[in-house]
């Protein structure tokens, strides 16, 4: 074997070897740098004869060629093999099942408010929302509801720092400060209707929301949710108060299999008050009463309070627990499975 066919060999080996991109960039140079192996041998032609140079520097041409083909070779192998890992470690596998987009829905109780709006709404009732941060004001003076109280007490309510009687101090205890603030907006509305002697169009609203108290356990939790009703008129009564009511819980119930029951009570806010029972004619829950709500007469102070005259005017209210009704609705028999946030429990009611 002649010197550069050894030269090429030993160049191919040298390549062979490089197991990296920057491995054969070095032994490249060994042969073709600037004082690589062939760069010597062109060098090396200067002191030869004109006749021998010709044919000696087509030798060392042939051999540099077969040197640069190698490399090209090598390199591309070398950026094969690292395109091949590269996809190995990318790999990717498209015949796995895809990831599903998690699928949202209302909460239970965000259910039955929507449905108690929807009912009174189609009965013509506003809704009316407001502030859970209220005044002693509105949310216990313009009630009826005395300053000896217990209600009032700190075991029963939540007070925060500063506010006054009518500067924000606690967190409403029921949704009627809503009805106080609803009504007084109304009255200012048709203010000159009224001094004229003229009739104003009736307050009929409901104020759905969440209200608070210091009771914590299976059938109380210190957030709940209420829904107050009023309907203030010169000729309303007990009577449109009952069909109201009547017609809501057949409609929320989804059975006109149901009858209800007026039960004398007491109420700061209202006189005469009474609770509302109804119990089920068939179904599982049969038999049994169940309450479902306070309502009464709204006390002439209150009406007072809004800005009417209890001798012109009349009203009735009614309060309810969305979260009870919810639960009769449902069968669920844990309060505070509500407000425990487990997807396993909410997710049944989508
Ligand atoms: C109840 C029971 C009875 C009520 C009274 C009023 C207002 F603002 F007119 F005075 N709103 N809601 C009321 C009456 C609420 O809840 C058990």
């Amino acid at each position: 074997m002649n010197e550069l066919d050894a030269l090429v060999d030993s160049a191919r080996a040298g390549f062979a070897q490089a197991t990296t991109p920057a491995d054969l960039e070095n032994t490249k140079a060994q042969y073709l740098g600037k004082a690589g192996r062939i760069t010597e041998l062109m060098k090396g032609m200067a002191a030869l004869p004109v006749d021998e140079k010709k044919t000696r520097g087509a030798a060392i041409n042939l051999a540099k060629q077969a040197i640069e083909v190698a490399l090209t070779e090598r390199r591309q192998a070398l950026a094969d093999a690292e395109l091949e890992i590269q996809l190995k470690a990318e790999a990717l596998d498209v015949t796995l099942p895809g990831r599903q987009r998690g699928q949202g829905g209302l909460h239970p109780v965000s259910l039955t408010l929507e449905r108690i709006e929807a009912i009174f709404g189609s009965m013509g009732f506003e809704v009316a929302e407001g502030p859970e941060i209220e005044s002693d004001w509105f949310n216990f003076t313009a009630l009826n509801t005395p300053e000896d109280h217990p209600a009032r007490s700190m075991h029963d309510t939540f007070y925060v720092e500063g506010g006054s009687e009518k500067v924000p101090n606690l967190l409403r205890t029921h949704t009627s400060p809503m009805q106080i603030r609803h009504a007084v907006q109304h009255v200012k509305r048709h203010r000159v209707a009224l001094d004229a002697g003229q009739p104003m169009p009736e307050i009929r609203v409901i104020a759905p929301g969440r209200t608070y108290r210091v009771d914590s356990d299976a059938t109380h939790s210190p957030m709940f949710h209420q829904c107050e009703g009023l309907w203030v008129g010169e000729n309303v009564s007990f009577k449109d108060l009952k069909f109201v009511f009547t017609d809501f819980c057949r409609t929320f119930f989804e059975s006109n299999d149901l009858v209800l029951r007026f039960r004398p009570s007491f109420f700061p806010f209202t006189e005469p008050s009474a609770e509302i029972d109804i119990q089920f004619q068939s179904g599982p829950l049969a038999g049994r009463w169940l309450e479902v709500a306070g309502s009464g007469q709204v006390h002439p102070n209150v009406v007072r309070n809004m800005g009417l005259d209890p001798e012109k005017y009349i009203g009735f209210a009614f309060g309810m627990g969305p979260d009870r009704l919810t639960m009769l609705r449902y069968g669920v028999n844990d309060l505070r499975l509500f407000f425990d946030g487990d997807v396993r429990f909410l997710s049944q009611f989508r």
